[in-house]
């Protein structure tokens, strides 16, 4: 019956009127730049909360001249990455961007980085927008 309990109220909350946002950001890390490189790595998880999925196309920051998507991999033993074109979060799921799988890869900044603003689009739609200070370590 406890279980029941619990089921009911779950219910109930998720019938209690509030909007979820459709897309949440959350576990944002923005690394510092690499030494000696104008790099900086962006991991993130993100979900979907629609009942279809949701393509990110492109991500934009005013504190960046570029951002890109990244996916790594190994190939013949060796690390690397490449770009990737979009980033599907499926419906009401999450994706984790995170160290050795896909990450946001964000070149030259274009100031003294504190805080970082991020810009996801899908096409010429605005789905999210971000700020977060920058991680203190160096990765
Ligand atoms: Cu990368």
């Amino acid at each position: 019956m406890r279980l029941g309990a619990v089921l009911v109220c779950l219910f109930l909350v998720a019938c209690g009127g509030e909007v979820m946002p459709p897309l949440v950001a959350t576990d944002i890390v923005i690394t510092q730049p690499m030494p000696g490189r104008q790099m900086s790595a962006g991991y993130i998880s993100l979900t979907n909360n629609t009942n279809a999925a949701i393509s990110i196309t492109q991500v934009v920051s005013p504190d960046f001249e570029a951002v890109e998507m990244h996916e790594s991999l190994l190939e013949d033993g060796i690390a690397k990455m490449r770009r990737i074109e979009k980033l599907t979060i499926p419906a009401n799921s999450s994706i984790s961007l995170e160290r050795g799988g896909k990450h946001l890869m964000l070149m030259r900044p274009t100031g003294a980085l504190q805080t970082v603003s991020l810009n996801f689009y899908s096409g010429d739609t605005l789905l999210l927008n971000i700020n977060v200070p920058v991680s203190r370590g160096s990765n």
